[in-house]
């Protein structure tokens, strides 16, 4: 017998005392939204969706006509839930305010509505990427403490790939399982229940090409990796969409790994579009995610368009990284 998303997310929430329904009903809307930019993202290049949309993000960037679809439906689905109160996309200056100030709003919801730009026109994987808060307990009616919650706040985070299939995968904090939309059914059905990060992979992923702009420590960890010190003859994969390159690292385990560099001092990726669902995840399939100084998930964000360094993967992986920085923190403070 097969179980649906909506399904699994139900039997789920009988975890939770005194849930109402209300929370898998604000998952369907997040369903719902990706099954349509699926449709699409699968008819791309044979309807007008394909190239740029002529516009330019808050984030200084050329928005791609899918880009700009993606998050209309997201919004466009989202405003239907009366427990959201605030939403916050990667595309949008500011967060958008859905009655956060009634007394049915119960949750935030932060979004990246399609990662991987680049690849839209060329057919290669992209994602959209989500992120949930709950309400927070005090100075609520400020809308950007609702967004402005460290990671370890969130109450689930998740991604759909739209790859060779289209796979949804999610944590509410219950473990990560995966779900694989059924183009005949339309619906998602759960494929991968209880998804662990292999504690050793053979892949790592970096943008190799500004390895001369990488601080030293991230040279030296990638020389260890190749080295073939940690047991394994590492092989290196970067699609260029961080969420195929980290959907590929959960499933197979290795690292992936967006250090600072001379052109992003901060990192480039986004804190909360990005770096914190993919650091829950990790975190739930028994990996671990950094920004190169501290457990990503602690960190206080401060802007909701903040960029950070991020590194995340397998316990060995990380194990080691955590090393290379630690002997460098040592030296330069033995310096000084
Ligand atoms: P994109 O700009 O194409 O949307 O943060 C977005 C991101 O892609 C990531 O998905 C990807 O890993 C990264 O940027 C690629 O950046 P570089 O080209 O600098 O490697």
């Amino acid at each position: 017998m097969i179980t649906t998303f909506q399904q699994h997310v139900s039997e789920e929430q009988k975890h939770f005392p005194g849930a109402t329904g209300e929370f898998t009903w604000l998952m369907s809307a997040l369903t719902l939204a990706t099954k349509m930019i699926q449709a699409q993202v699968r008819r791309a290049g044979l309807t007008d969706i394909l190239g740029s949309h002529g516009s330019i993000n808050v984030q200084g960037e050329t928005q791609q006509k899918l880009d700009v679809y993606a998050n209309e439906c997201l919004i466009d689905c989202l405003t239907q839930r009366e427990t959201i109160g605030i939403i916050a996309s990667e595309e949008n200056e500011n967060p958008i305010l859905l009655g956060h100030t009634s007394p049915h709003a119960k949750y935030a919801i932060v979004f990246d509505p399609l990662d991987g730009s680049s690849n839209i026109d060329v057919a290669v994987t992209i994602g959209t990427i989500f992120s949930i808060f709950r309400r927070p307990d005090e100075r609520a009616d400020d809308p950007l403490s609702w967004v402005l919650q460290p990671g370890l706040k969130q109450i689930a985070a998740g991604y759909v790939v739209y790859g060779s299939s289209t796979v949804l995968v999610y944590s509410a904090g219950l473990g990560v399982h995966g779900y694989t939309l059924d183009p005949a059914l339309g619906s998602y059905i759960l494929t991968h229940e209880n998804i662990r990060i292999p504690r050793q992979g053979k892949y790592y992923s970096i943008n190799e090409a500004y390895c001369d702009k990488f601080p030293e420590p991230y040279l030296k960890y990638l020389k260890c990796l190749r080295s073939g010190d940690l047991g394994v003859n590492y092989s290196s994969r970067f699609i260029g969409s961080m969420v195929a390159d980290f959907h590929r690292t959960l499933l197979r385990g290795g690292v992936f790994i967006y250090p600072p560099n001379r052109d992003f001092p901060e990192g480039r990726l986004r804190l909360l579009y990005e770096g914190n669902p993919v650091a829950f995840l990790a975190e739930q399939a028994g990996g671990s995610a950094s920004n190169g100084k501290h457990r990503l998930l602690e960190v206080q964000p401060h802007d909701i368009h903040q960029r950070t360094p991020l590194i995340v993967g397998g316990e060995v992986e990380m194990a080691e990284f955590e090393r290379c920085m630690k002997e460098r923190a040592q030296s330069d403070s033995a310096t000084n």
